[in-house]
């Protein structure tokens, strides 16, 4: 047997720089507080670390528009400070992933301020530049698609009477991959000058974007509107593979690790494409089947835990299913810096059920196939900010952008601003970027200063400080179920899943399998006590470890998870 990749039994720890720790009263994190509390990280049982863009940017998506990636965002520090960073990282034996962000760069990267600059700029064609159309006399984008961050892909540039193309925010326009020299300029500044510094790997920003196709018209899914979803168009195009190929020959060089950001793509045989070890183009992708449940046709069209246990258990089903029986990784995880906090999200984060929430989505996930993300503050249970807080504490476009629309198309109706302002409470990328809640004093503990995003304010109930010398806190939980993950790594990182009962609404078990072994995992999603006697499950079953304190037998409580090995 060929010996295992070593970020196959990787426990990741996603860091976002603003929110992590300021070090210099700012109030604004920075790479040196990242530094003063690595200690705290590895102590979680983690060893790979994940910074997300600190790199040089205006900020207008948080860092994920660079204008130098062969720099630092001069508030988080400088490339020395990095170079610290890696060195700390593996003095504890752990490695160190970044984001790379190439599908687009900042609008302020001097590759796109030469490539505005005229249409014979041998830059030129570095972007995505086309002609208007026009439509009865009438100047039209090249086609309907809609931006990730609403309105239309295509931002009309009066200079040189073209438009160029940004998925997401007209500041973020597109880089052309199909131009060879700018495929090898980003490898050379964005890749490499990254990896000879001693990173270990990247999770890679939007990797099914790159290549584009035709880029005709969207179908019309929303009539109200002149731009339509073309999620399905500008993902997985024709020359993906091609690129990927490509750039795995230099992340090879460096047995560098990659995580790729696969949205819009439901079909297994396609992410299998990108994460099968014989087509060498990703170690693993992030599939969106589990955190897109419960969101509209637009993410924030619909209504709070507006879904079912049984979607998802089936959205966890397809990642899991996606090693069963072929060459391929996969990922567990559910938060990051675009979800909202998975307890309010997916349990409860009322006062009474907020710990016992934390616990069972730890016990969940830590027996879950695949290479493990945990996002900053998931592992101290921290919650959505509250419904009272004001619009002007929401920072993110996506989240400003969407509240504009509806504010635009209903012309400010009260009704409609107020369902807004609810599914923002719910699903917003905002509430995983609060400071981490560090300590209960001022600021959370994360600042001397005012920080850049209101931190919470029940940090009497929930901060690392306190969680450290708790052993009943949500902090505590989670350290044991990542030294259980280690101690049965073959069953509960590589073993086979198996959902017992889809339809279940109430409560989850599945099986994990590695040859004679099993076990089940057992989780309430309720507030209330419920009955399991697993029947379905044969065999004699030992109690391996339970979210509640003490002898377990009968009623699970609300919201209690338990794991038993079956003998
Ligand atoms: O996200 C890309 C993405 O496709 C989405 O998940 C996106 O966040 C969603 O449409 C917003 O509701 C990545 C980054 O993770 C995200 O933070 C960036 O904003 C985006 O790329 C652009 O770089
Ligand atoms: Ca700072």
């Amino acid at each position: 047997v060929a010996a295992r990749k070593w970020w196959k039994d990787g426990i990741v720890y996603q860091i976002y720089p603003a929110s992590f720790k300021d070090s210099n009263g700012d109030g604004i994190g920075d790479l040196n507080g990242i530094i003063s509390e690595l200690d705290y990280i590895r102590s979680i049982g983690v060893n790979i670390v994940w910074i997300c863009p600190m790199y040089d940017s205006p900020q207008v998506d948080m860092g994920y528009d660079i204008s130098d990636y062969e720099n630092v965002y001069p508030p988080y520090g400088t490339v020395q400070d990095m170079e610290r960073l890696i060195a700390e990282c593996h003095a504890r034996d752990m490695k160190i992933i970044l984001d790379l962000v190439v599908n687009h760069t900042s609008d302020q990267h001097k590759w796109f301020q030469e490539s505005r600059s005229s249409k014979t700029n041998p830059k030129r064609d570095w972007y995505i530049w086309r002609p208007a159309r026009y439509v009865d006399g009438v100047r039209k984008p090249p086609n309907n698609w809609l931006g990730n961050f609403m309105g239309s892909v295509w931002q009309w540039d009066e200079h040189t009477q073209e438009y160029y193309l940004h998925l997401f925010c007209p500041e973020q326009p597109d880089l052309n991959w199909e131009n060879e020299e700018t495929r090898k300029a980003i490898y050379k500044g964005a890749m490499e000058f990254w990896l000879d510094r001693g990173v270990d790997g990247f999770r890679v920003d939007t990797v099914n974007m790159y290549s584009k196709g035709d880029m005709v018209d969207a179908p019309i899914t929303d009539p109200e509107s002149e731009w339509q979803f073309a999620g399905l168009q500008y993902c997985n195009g024709p020359r993906m593979h091609e690129f990927l190929s490509e750039m795995n020959q230099i992340l090879d060089r460096y047995d560098a690790m990659t995580v790729g950001e696969c949205p819009h793509t439901p079909e297994l045989s396609r992410v299998l494409k990108y994460v099968s070890a014989k087509e060498k183009q990703l170690n693993m992708v992030f599939q969106f089947d589990v955190v897109d449940v419960g969101q509209g046709p637009y993410k924030f069209q619909t209504t709070p835990k507006n879904w079912t246990l049984p979607q998802f258990k089936s959205a966890i089903q397809n990642t899991q299913d996606l090693i069963r029986g072929n060459d391929g990784w996969t990922t567990v995880f559910l938060e990051n810096h675009d979800q909202a906090r998975s307890i309010t999200r997916f349990a409860s984060d009322a006062p009474e059920h907020r710990i016992a929430s934390g616990k069972m989505l730890s016990l969940m996930l830590s027996a879950l196939s695949g290479t493990m993300f945990i996002y900053q503050g998931q592992e101290l249970g921290m919650v959505n900010f509250p419904v009272e807080w004001d619009m002007s504490e929401y920072k993110d476009v996506d989240s400003t952008n969407y509240y504009k629309m509806v504010a635009d198309r209903t012309n400010n109706s009260p009704t409609a601003l107020a369902a807004a302002r609810t599914s923002l409470q719910h699903l917003a990328r905002d509430h995983a970027r609060v400071p981490i809640s560090w300590s209960d004093t001022p600021n959370a503990g994360f600042s001397t200063a005012k920080p850049w995003m209101r931190a919470l304010e029940d940090t009497a109930a929930c901060n690392a400080k306190q969680q450290q010398s708790d052993k009943t806190s949500v902090l505590a939980f989670w350290k044991r179920m990542l030294a259980l993950r280690k101690q049965y790594n073959d069953l509960f990182v590589h073993g086979e899943f198996d959902v017992v009962d889809l339809e279940d609404k109430d409560v989850f078990v599945y099986t994990k399998t590695w040859r004679e072994r099993k076990a089940v995992v057992v989780c309430n999603f309720t507030a209330e006590a419920r009955e399991w006697e697993g029947k379905e499950v044969g065999g004699k079953k030992e109690l391996l470890v339970s979210t509640v304190e003490g002898p377990r037998e009968g009623k699970l409580e609300a919201f209690e998870g338990r794991i038993y090995l079956l003998a």
